[in-house]
């Protein structure tokens, strides 16, 4: 399988938690889409914040926490590297929160999901925030904006859970891509189990534009039957050896 960069293509990658897999982040489906028994889906949504925001909190304090002396792979490198050789013909959407792209250079990436280490207030208009912080088993953090207006509000993770719009100027962003691209669109996938819309949609989009599509996956997932060209490997051997041309 080949997938060259060559001098007029537009290339738009998504990747999901696959990629990140070899940096030792577990994926969605390693865990069973569970956490302590609790389905991802109910943690990862509001009406799972608004009826339990410490366990909430303790889900994300535990997944800010163990991305300590986590680095990137060869696969989130050689996305970087693509990335220099043909710039604004390229484009990177994630639905990782983990940040790791942007550690391995990458800048043209649109988190689609939001990112693990940011926060942002449940009331007022502060802009989301980079917020590090592990907070502590029963400490749900509060604005300290809201709080300095005489009211209670608390912090939430600036991530997009189930049930809740993708950010506007993200979908934008994509569909300018798109455009732009024209008949020289083409779609790489990596690491995703095609699952979760509309990121698992984008495939679609291109194909509808007659744009050819690839798909690099540990194993075949549910859409693989929507991509032209097939590698099923890790990502960080596959990747470097398809895009090195
Ligand atoms: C929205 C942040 C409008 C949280 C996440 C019914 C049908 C269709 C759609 C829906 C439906 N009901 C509701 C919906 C919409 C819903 C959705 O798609 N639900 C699914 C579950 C059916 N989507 C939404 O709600 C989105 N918003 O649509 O707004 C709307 C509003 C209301 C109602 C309807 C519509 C918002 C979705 C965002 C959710 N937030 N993340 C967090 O991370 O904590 S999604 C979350 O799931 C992560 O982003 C994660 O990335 C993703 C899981 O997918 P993958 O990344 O693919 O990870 P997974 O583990 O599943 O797969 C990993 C793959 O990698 C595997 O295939 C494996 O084989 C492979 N792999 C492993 N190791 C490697 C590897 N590959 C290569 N190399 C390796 N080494």
């Amino acid at each position: 399988m080949t997938l060259s960069l060559d001098s007029s293509s537009y290339l738009l990658v998504l990747t999901g938690a696959g990629i990140s897999a070899e940096s030792g982040v577990p994926t969605f489906r390693d865990a069973n889409g569970l956490w302590e028994g609790h389905a991802v889906e109910e943690v990862a949504s509001p009406e799972g914040f608004a009826r339990d925001p410490l366990t909430v909190w303790r889900f994300y304090a535990e997944r800010r926490a163990s991305m300590a002396g986590v680095v990137p792979n060869a696969g989130h490198r050689a996305l970087a590297d693509a990335e220099q050789r043909i710039s604004d013909r390229f484009l990177l959407v994630t639905q990782n929160i983990d940040g790791l792209h942007a550690a391995a250079g990458s800048q043209r990436v649109v988190e689609l999901h939001g990112n693990l280490m940011r926060s942002r207030c449940t009331v007022c208009d502060r802009p989301p925030f980079e917020d590090r912080t592990v907070y502590r088993p029963g400490v749900a953090p509060m604005c300290g904006r809201c709080r300095a207006e005489g009211r209670d509000a608390l912090l939430r993770p600036d991530i997009v859970w189930f049930g809740e719009l993708i950010p506007r100027d993200a979908m934008a962003r994509i569909a300018a891509f798109v455009d732009a691209a024209g008949a020289q669109l083409r779609f790489l996938a990596v690491g995703t189990s095609g699952l979760v819309y509309p990121a698992a949609g984008l495939v679609d989009v291109v194909r509808a534009r007659g744009g050819r599509t690839w798909l690099v996956n540990a194993e075949r997932p549910a859409n693989v039957d929507s991509f032209d060209e097939v590698a099923i490997g890790p990502a960080g051997t596959v990747l470097p050896a398809l895009l090195a041309g």
